[in-house]
């Protein structure tokens, strides 16, 4: 299998297909009991069980497939209005089920050898997984914990009631009482984020809920852009983005201001930024450090692929990675060639800080 999933691979729809065409001939009224619609979505769950079983498989990191077939339990049970629980485990064990036949059925056209081997390994470990998380579907415990939870009650209340301009006061209210702005946006705007997307998971909220959320947070962290731009520089520069075809930018966004707002000169590149994009602009801004984000984990090997390249061309730069993708792997960044990983933003920054100081500044990467 390729390093890269390629949804249009031979490999990869000859195995998609199989899982698919198996699904419907155990159930023969499925046919006819749901729409083309249905069954494209039908199809969208099986790429996505699969992009996740084979970057397991790649990384040699069960987490990865078994941390989605909890999440993916969680969706479900969240989204199907009256299936019960007991049903929808079914369902889920049954592809899980399905999943292992074709891939030890089909031969080498859809996954070789010492892979078949492991991705067995970890659907089963993930079929487990399913089986074992039935009553663990609380998320949130990230947002009760931690300082201002009052300031973060009251923005996700804001959002929940879409009052945006009540949103908008309370954080430059924050700020003006002296809140800093590292604070703002890891503990207040990313920590709501995150209850935002529990809340949507929990079906409790729509997508159109998210999207607004996500639209007001990015506009009030444009707001602080003056604040950001005026300080005071130290002639470090940092680029950053979202790799893969990776849409969740706001956590790279938060780093890059971060960054900016502590004196760096920063290139924020935005989300899904192509590979070769990725070292033009290294070239270009010649930076000290570049920070990668990954949120879902099938980019995972995109990023790998990047700091490969990025650390044959550009021995001297360093690279840091991040974003939940990682979190949900065992330690993953432990075997890449990178400088940093770090879960927040403020890590690195302290990490950063440390790292760069004169010395390594006057021996920089670009100095010749
Ligand atoms: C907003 C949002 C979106 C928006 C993103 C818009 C945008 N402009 O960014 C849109 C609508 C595009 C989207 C799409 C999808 N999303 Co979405 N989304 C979210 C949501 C609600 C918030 C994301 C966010 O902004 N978080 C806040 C930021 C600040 O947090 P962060 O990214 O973790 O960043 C912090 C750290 O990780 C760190 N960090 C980040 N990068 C880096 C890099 C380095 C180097 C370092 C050191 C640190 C670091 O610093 C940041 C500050 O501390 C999350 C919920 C969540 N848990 O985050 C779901 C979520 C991430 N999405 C999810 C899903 C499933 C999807 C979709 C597949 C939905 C779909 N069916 O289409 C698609 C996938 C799109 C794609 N190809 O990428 C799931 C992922 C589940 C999983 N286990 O993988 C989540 C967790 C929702 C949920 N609870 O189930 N999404």
């Amino acid at each position: 299998m390729s390093l890269i999933i390629n949804y249009n691979d031979k490999k990869f729809v000859t195995l998609a297909q199989s899982v698919f065409d198996e699904l419907f001939r155990r159930d023969k009224d499925l046919e006819t009991q749901i729409e083309d619609r249905t069954k494209i979505l039908i199809y969208d769950d099986i790429t996505y069980n699969l992009s996740h079983l084979l970057t397991a498989v790649h990384f040699n990191d069960p987490a990865i497939l078994s941390n989605y077939a909890r999440w993916l339990y969680a969706l479900v049970c969240n989204h199907s209005n009256g299936l019960s629980k007991a049903r929808i485990m079914d369902y889920l064990l049954e592809q899980y089920e399905i999943i292992t036949q074709s891939v030890s059925e089909l031969g080498q056209e859809a996954i070789s050898g010492p892979d078949k081997e492991k991705a067995l390994r970890y659907l089963e470990l993930a079929r487990k997984e399913v089986a074992e998380t039935a009553t663990d579907l609380n998320e949130s415990a990230s947002f009760l914990e931690g300082e201002h939870y009052e300031l973060r009650k009251l923005y996700l209340n804001a959002l929940m009631s879409n009052r945006t301009r009540e949103a908008f006061e309370l954080i430059s209210n924050a700020y003006k009482d002296g809140i800093p702005l590292t604070v703002i946006y890891e503990e207040v705007l990313a920590k709501v984020m995150y209850e935002i997307g529990a809340l949507w998971h929990q079906d409790v909220i729509t997508v159109d809920k998210e999207h607004y959320a996500t639209s007001v947070t990015q506009t009030i962290m444009s707001a602080f852009y003056d604040e950001i731009f005026a300080r005071p520089k130290t002639n470090l520069t940092l680029i950053s983005c979202a790799v893969g075809s990776e849409l969740h930018e706001l956590g790279i966004r938060m780093l890059s201001d971060i960054f900016e707002y502590n004196g760096w000169d920063t290139y924020y590149l935005g989300a899904a930024l192509p590979h070769t994009a990725i070292l033009d602009a290294v070239e270009e801004y010649r930076p000290h450090l570049v920070a990668l984000s990954v949120t879902m984990p099938p980019y995972l090997a995109a990023c790998e692929k990047i700091v490969s390249a990025l650390k044959t061309t550009y021995p001297d730069v360093k690279i840091a990675v991040g974003g939940q993708a990682f979190t949900r792997t065992n330690n993953l960044w432990e075997q890449w060639d990178i400088d940093y990983y770090a879960p927040t933003a403020r890590d690195l920054l302290t990490w950063a800080e440390k790292s760069f100081d004169g010395k390594l500044l006057r021996e920089g990467p670009w100095n010749g």
